[in-house]
């Protein structure tokens, strides 16, 4: 199971000790949120924190690009040190293109997919997925609700995952029961947010050990 803390609800004024904290805790890959105030309407993360996190942390670090264009700034992820590299269906530009590129580049591919989107509408791309992110919330804002529509297509995602050999990750409202049942119908990974693991005032480990146990 991939445990993906959202380093966007991390606390800032200590982000190299979350980091570290998360690290010690059993995170397994750091999930950072990139956007351009287009695709979405917020900000994420910006480059040089991105580039912090990538070099410094000692697990694998994963770009979320919710970005209008992400076609333009592949290279400019992976330069940061982004082991993962996520674009977005819907964004602009030729997706194919999009994911053989960052392949190319000797990174992960994904490709991440809105509530709304279907199956079928990416389908074709799946051969050139190492990750499907699939978006249980429309992307932009942690701390929305789960948007209860997109689980059958999460499942599918999930069942046709052995096919082409792509992971599938959950973002969006990740709580510990949703955690437990989309474990079980095959989900590999999931986006740790505000729902199960940040603000808790409990120690990462703990939380950590039991979303495991799932
Ligand atoms: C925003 C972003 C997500 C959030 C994450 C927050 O859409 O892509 O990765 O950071 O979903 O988690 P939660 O539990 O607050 O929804
Ligand atoms: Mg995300």
């Amino acid at each position: 199971k991939l445990l993906c803390p959202s380093m966007m609800c991390a606390d800032y004024a200590s982000l190299k000790t979350e980091m570290e904290a998360l690290e010690a805790a059993g995170a397994d890959l750091l999930h950072i949120d990139i956007m351009d105030g287009t695709f979405v309407p917020n900000f994420g993360m910006g480059l040089q924190d991105t580039e912090y996190l990538c070099k410094a942390a000692r697990i694998p670090c994963g770009v979320h690009l919710m970005v209008r264009r992400p076609g333009d700034y592949l290279e400019l992820f992976a330069s940061l040190g982004a082991e993962r590299i996520i674009v977005h269906a819907e964004a602009e530009g030729d997706t194919a293109d999009q994911l053989q590129k960052i392949r190319a580049l000797g990174k992960k591919a994904g490709i991440a997919v809105n509530p709304e989107t279907s199956f079928e509408a990416v389908e074709a791309f799946l051969p050139l997925c190492d990750e499907v992110l699939a978006m249980s919330v429309h992307p932009g804002f942690a701390g929305q609700a789960f948007i209860p529509e997109c689980a059958e297509k999460v499942k599918r995602f999930a069942k046709e995952s052995g096919r082409y050999g792509y992971e599938v990750v959950l973002d969006g409202a990740c709580s510990p029961e949703r955690i437990g049942s989309f474990s079980k119908e095959g989900v590999h990974g999931f986006v740790l947010g505000t729902s199960a693991l940040f603000g808790k005032g409990r120690p990462y480990a703990e939380i950590l050990r039991e979303l495991r146990s799932l």
